[in-house]
């Protein structure tokens, strides 16, 4: 682990002679090894010997999400089957899922890197760890399990559901490492207090969440119920799975692990490469990757890479917090919202719980209304109704001044809105005739 670590601290322009070695390295291996990837360059007169530096990569086309699913199951192979050992595929909501094959070394490297995200957090050897990941074709149990073994923590290997199961088994254990999504964190503190146990005495001292947004309001959330340090880390299957970035102790977004994949942030609209400090598009390319090896993928998350130094001394530049997904965004009456902007004014009053969810009414394919449903906290809920109109009253004025536009607004009581033990649903479409 010593020596993997050392690799977060490089001197910056040790760091850029490495990285467009591997831009070459990645760029011949793809022309070489993928049929996909020969296509792709011959179709745009591209040869790999063209692509010497950052800046030339930039001629590489884009690789989206409909090139992968047009590739279903096993077009991005670049080995023969018999080297894939380790099939994932991501949980898309509509159409066939993408698919992810790893060989031997894929796996070892990947396992390498999830430890550096969990060290980064720090986590050490000696702690116990219970991942509460579904474990499955998601990379997230399989991922941060072989990551923790890696770095020498004792890995409980609970998977997701059965709450019940495993708050009594978190105590039992003495687990100090929870490993969820931040949804799930809370759930599971929501249903510890339900259940008469105190999550601030179970002795959790580091979370590991990801696989979804933690905004502010549900970091404090869970840290006050659970007493521990909430960290995050970010990634995705067609990549790789989890163990792409993650905080360092100081919380100040995200550190890319920048000798393994190459960052860049895109216009989402024109593809133009914007500089750092800009908002976009994050598009990532997996440096070493033999498998299903990716060029330029364009995640379809909304972020910034942040070059400023980091008090804790890495050099590996951060990914802001994911303000969203290109594709989340909703375009309702010419404006544009992202899920994101409703969840920052909610979390500003203190009546309404984490819980929220977006009814986007759609006729003939287009968003005829938006509809916000927003749960209740126990001490925001009221017997009044005067005291709920005006409630209400107020999160529609804010609201509208945000998003230059008034949703529908429906107040649930607590508890009422779905909880679900994986990635949390904030938004659902309703069909109207
Ligand atoms: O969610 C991989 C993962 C598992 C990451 C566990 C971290 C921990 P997918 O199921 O393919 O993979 O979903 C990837 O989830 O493009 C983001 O939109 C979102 N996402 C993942 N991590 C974060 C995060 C895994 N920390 C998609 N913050 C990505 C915000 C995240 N969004």
């Amino acid at each position: 682990m010593q020596k993997e670590t050392q690799k977060d601290f490089l001197d910056p322009a040790e760091r850029k002679t490495q990285q467009t070695l591997g831009i070459k390295q990645a760029v011949q291996y793809a022309y070489q090894n993928s049929p996909y990837y020969r296509k792709v360059f011959d179709e745009a007169g591209l040869k790999p010997e063209q692509i010497n530096n950052p800046l030339e990569f930039r001629q590489v086309p884009f690789t989206k999400k409909n090139d992968l699913r047009g590739a279903y199951p096993y077009g991005m192979a670049a080995v023969t089957l018999d080297k894939i050992i380790r099939i994932h595929a991501s949980s898309g909501t509509t159409g066939k899922p993408i698919v992810a094959g790893y060989t031997r070394q894929d796996l070892d490297d990947w396992a390498a890197a999830v430890a550096r995200i969990c060290a980064m957090a720090g986590v050490k050897a000696s702690d116990i760890a219970q991942i509460s990941f579904g474990y499955g074709l998601f990379t997230g149990g399989f991922g941060l399990h072989y990551g923790l073994e890696r770095l020498g923590a004792t890995v409980v290997p609970f998977s997701s559901g059965n709450t019940e199961r495993q708050l009594s088994l978190m105590q039992d254990f003495n687990t100090n490492v929870l490993v969820s999504t931040p949804s799930f964190a809370l759930y599971m503190a929501e249903t510890a207090i339900e259940l008469g146990y105190k999550p601030a005495e179970f002795g959790l001292k580091i979370g590991l969440f990801g696989g979804e947004p933690c905004s502010d309001a549900m970091r404090e959330d869970i840290e006050k119920h659970w007493k521990l340090k909430a960290t995050v880390n970010y990634g995705l299957t067609e990549v790789v799975g989890p163990g792409i970035s993650g905080e360092c102790e100081e919380r100040a977004g995200m550190h890319i692990l920048e000798d393994i994949y190459f960052p860049e942030i895109i216009d989402p609209a024109s593809g133009e490469v914007l500089p750092d400090g800009a908002t976009g598009e994050l598009v990532l390319t997996p440096l070493y990757k033999e498998g299903f090896p990716v060029l330029r993928y364009r995640t379809g998350d909304i972020t910034r890479l942040i070059s400023e130094a980091c008090p804790c001394g890495r050099t590996t530049r951060r990914m802001d917090y994911i303000a969203g997904r290109s594709d989340d965004m909703i375009i309702i009456k010419g404006v544009n919202i992202f899920p994101s902007q409703i969840e920052e004014v909610l979390a500003g009053f203190s009546e309404v719980s984490p819980h929220y969810l977006l009814v986007l009414h759609k006729q003939k394919g287009f968003i005829k209304d938006l509809e916000v449903q927003i749960e209740l906290s126990p001490e925001g809920f009221s017997d009044s109704f005067r005291q709920l109109e005006a409630l209400e009253g107020r999160i529609r004025q804010r609201l509208r001044s945000t998003l230059s536009l008034a949703p529908r607004l429906k107040l649930m009581e607590p508890k009422s809105l779905e909880r679900t033990t994986g990635k949390a649903k904030r938004i659902t479409i309703n069909e109207v005739e």
